[in-house]
């Protein structure tokens, strides 16, 4: 079969970076576009010829085209082996899990996570490492650096494999192995957790709600929660796997799987509900009349991971993206481990779990994970806490009290204005750094600055220093708030404010969080003038 070079079409724009390249399908599916970033990816890594990488999607629409052209790129370009997932399905954590497992150099995961998919939405593509990571910044600068000078790709001019059974295939020299994509994973989850008392729980009557919002989970957590741990079939909804995920955002929150929290918080509610994103690397977690913030389920499953199999021996340390709340650094304090704040983005967790530093850590925007894998871990984050709510015997509202009356609250929201114009966003958040060195003191609605940084992360592993990761303000008696801009969106700017009080008082542990937080929400506003830069005057999305 002939290898055919055709010119490719240069990426313009965002630099793709801690989640890869995130562009519109259509922009993705224009001739030589998918193509210039696969030749990038080659030479971004060194050359692929030789190597062994893994390849799978959340199955948005474009995944299976998308998939036979990097795999006939991938003959063209000499690489031995491609683990691929049946029809090439993979979730991100199971991709993470295979990389490791099989010694593989690297893979690549085609999606864009929360954002929807569809022919006029969105579409994604990264490349992990060979610990199952996402690539670190010298890696996703190489290949970005390398769509710039691509002029040409090479492709092997084959029919399509055919990825709709395990097994062996032949693409000239490449070999394409077709797994199944649940089984190593499940298999995994086993080995972390006492799978015996969750079936006992299950036996008992426990009723468990997971909603697969027409994702990539659907059929890991069939497998795993209806399958191996026998919850009452009908437990998973929407399971099945859509290319446009029936239309909505899948986005675990409590805008996007309103449903769900509608459906936990009725009288006749299941005792644990949770949620799953595009590509399966972040959860929702909400109890029978109660939500539990990402930040919160963070801290819980730090405070009780050793009761788990998997975790027994204790906790390393922990870490948490420098937005999220502090709730599980009181954790660390009292359980006396060491506590990492990083930029927002996986690929910052890798060195401290390669490293041994840490042995969970999580995200505000409701990703958490362990050493497990190299990457956030949805149904990993579910089966924890089902394990924990197995050994304690109690319901996830008794567990969230409990825990608040140990280490204190911290009432935690953000507000997302999103879509905005790019140029007025990044005007805000100008003004904002300008101001930094003299707001020290300073009183904003009734708050005074304590600090004021523009976050940089040095890390303690490799040296590297990442700047410019977000405005933070910590006030006096310790409120705080984050603002920054995302970098996961595909139009125009998306500004995130992130809004943070501790509470110890014990009779003040049960208020509305958007009002525990009114003082701090109007200081971010005359902080940053949101209103007055962008015309915004409430955002699009809580969480
Ligand atoms: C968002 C989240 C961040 C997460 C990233 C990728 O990034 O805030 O915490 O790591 O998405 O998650 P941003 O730059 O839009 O704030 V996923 O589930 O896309 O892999
Ligand atoms: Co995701």
């Amino acid at each position: 079969m002939p290898v055919v070079t055709h010119k490719s079409v240069p990426i313009e724009g965002q630099k793709p970076g801690t989640s890869g390249l995130r562009k519109k399908t259509r922009v993705f599916m224009a001739p030589g576009y998918l193509e210039n970033f696969v030749q990038a990816i080659w030479s971004g890594i060194g050359g692929a010829a030789g190597k062994t990488l893994v390849l799978g999607g959340d199955g948005r629409f474009f995944n299976d085209r998308a998939a036979q052209t990097i795999l006939k790129m991938a003959a063209a370009e000499g690489v031995a082996r491609v683990i691929v997932g049946q029809d090439a399905i993979l979730s991100t954590p199971a991709a993470s899990h295979i990389i490791r497992q099989r010694g593989a150099d690297g893979g690549l995961i085609l999606s864009a996570s929360h954002n929807p998919g569809g022919p006029d939405e969105d579409f994604g593509l990264k490349y992990n490492t060979a610990n199952g990571g996402p690539a670190p910044e010298a890696v996703t600068d190489a290949i970005w650096r390398a769509t710039l000078e691509v002029a040409a790709y090479s492709i092997l001019d084959a029919p399509d494999v055919d990825l709709s059974q395990p097994g062996e295939r032949r693409l000239g020299a490449l070999v394409v192995e077709v797994v199944d994509p649940v089984e190593a994973y499940a298999d995994l989850m086993e080995r972390l957790f006492d799978f015996a008392a969750i079936r006992a729980m299950f036996a008992d009557g426990f009723r468990v709600c997971f909603d697969a919002m027409h994702a990539v989970t659907g059929p890991y957590a069939r497998e795993i929660l209806e399958g191996r741990l026998g919850a009452a079939p009908g437990s998973v909804i929407n399971a099945t796997p859509l290319p446009d995920f029936g239309g909505g955002h899948p986005d675990p929150n409590p805008v996007w799987a309103a449903d769900l929290v509608a459906r936990m918080m009725a009288p006749d509610a299941p005792d644990f509900g949770a949620a799953s994103d595009g590509d399966g690397d972040r959860n929702m977690i909400v109890g029978r009349g109660i939500y539990v913030t990402p930040s919160d389920s963070l801290a819980v499953l730090a405070a009780n991971a050793h009761l788990v199999p998997g975790y027994a021996a204790g906790l390393r340390g922990v870490a948490r993206s420098m937005p999220t709340s502090r709730a599980v650094d009181a954790v660390a304090e009292a359980l006396g481990i060491g506590c990492h704040a990083t930029p927002t983005g996986w690929k910052f967790f890798g060195n401290l779990l390669d490293a041994g530093q840490v042995t969970i850590c999580g995200e505000e925007s409701a990703g958490t994970g362990s050493d497990h894998v190299r990457e956030k871990d949805g149904l990993w984050a579910v089966l924890l806490w089902l394990n924990i709510l197995a050994v304690r015997r109690q319901s996830v509202a008794e567990v969230m009290q409990a825990h608040w009356a140990r280490f204190g609250r911290h009432y935690y929201s953000r507000h997302d204005y999103e879509a905005m114009d790019a140029t007025a966003a990044a005007q805000l958040m100008d003004a904002l750094k300008a101001r930094l060195g003299n707001m020290r003191g300073a009183e904003f609605g009734g708050l005074v600055v304590a600090t004021a940084e523009d976050f940089a992360y040095h890390d303690p592993v490799d040296g590297s220093v990442s700047r410019g990761q977000g405005v933070q303000i910590c006030f006096d008696g310790g409120a705080r708030v984050v603002f920054r801009l995302s970098g996961t969106g595909t139009e125009g700017a998306t500004l995130r404010v992130y809004l943070e009080r501790a509470e110890a008082d014990p009779a003040r542990l049960l208020q509305d969080p958007q009002q525990a937080l009114a003082q701090v929400i109007s200081a971010a506003e005359s902080l940053a003038g949101i209103a007055r830069h962008t015309g915004r005057h409430a955002p699009d999305v809580i969480t």
